[in-house]
């Protein structure tokens, strides 16, 4: 039988385009479920009843659940092809700490560059780039973060980057600029087309941001 595979999705959603990019890498063909969150369905209720969150992968009938767990899944599932995980365990638990530092650093950074203003927007400006530069000092030389190849940590961040735009908007400030290596990088992972055909246009997250900004009361 073949494998029915479901995304329960929302287009500007980091967390469903890291899933995007990893079934891309596999080349596992899908069924992708755009959800509406502020309206939400019946089957994504059922399907992930705790979180009530995106995305969710549904195997064969089954929920997998929170985009980390749903790429080592993925990766697992699908061993045959693209290996995302190192298979060394040293390095695959430092893959693991650099995608918690993202998840736990990184979007709580780029949040201030957007949700601010004034002193606590330049705060957060100069949080978000120290947090790219730790990570541009983690990349060194190398082409990814997984070394010659693309992998868990590259997977991991890369979509960060479709919001950057609207994060350089809002905060009039440049991460090419202040980071070149990191941007460098970003340039090498979108020529790939697992994941440029998971990414949406930074244009079009700024529109949707620049609606949200306005529904928090921003001009
Ligand atoms: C985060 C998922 C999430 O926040 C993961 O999968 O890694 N830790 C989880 N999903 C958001 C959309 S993306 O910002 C979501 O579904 N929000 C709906 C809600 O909060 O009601």
């Amino acid at each position: 039988m073949a494998d029915e595979v479901i995304l329960l999705d929302f287009w500007p959603s980091i967390y469903g385009m890291r899933v995007r990019i990893a079934l891309a890498e596999k080349g596992v063909k899908y069924e992708n479920k755009e959800q509406d969150l502020r309206n939400k369905s019946p089957l994504l209720l059922q399907m992930n009843p705790i979180h009530k969150k995106v995305p969710v992968l549904v195997h064969n009938g089954k929920p997998v659940l929170e985009s980390l767990i749903i790429v080592q899944y993925i990766d697992e599932v699908w061993k045959d092809k693209t290996p995302l995980l190192p298979s060394d365990p040293y390095e695959r638990a430092q893959a693991r700490f650099w995608v918690d530092f993202i998840d736990k650093k990184l979007l709580e950074g780029g949040r201030k560059t957007w949700t601010t203003t004034g002193e606590a927007q330049e705060e957060g400006k100069k949080e978000f780039i120290e947090v790219i530069k730790t990570l541009e000092g983690q990349l060194g030389d190398k082409p990814y973060f997984g070394g010659e190849a693309f992998g868990f940590v590259d997977l991991s961040l890369i979509p960060f980057y479709s919001w950057f735009h609207a994060f350089e908007t809002f905060g009039k400030f440049s991460v090419a600029a202040e980071c070149p290596n990191f941007s460098a990088w970003a340039k090498r992972c979108m020529e790939k087309e697992s994941v440029a055909k998971s990414l949406p246009d930074g244009k079009k997250v700024l529109g949707f941001l620049t609606e949200y900004r306005k529904s928090l009361g921003f001009e």
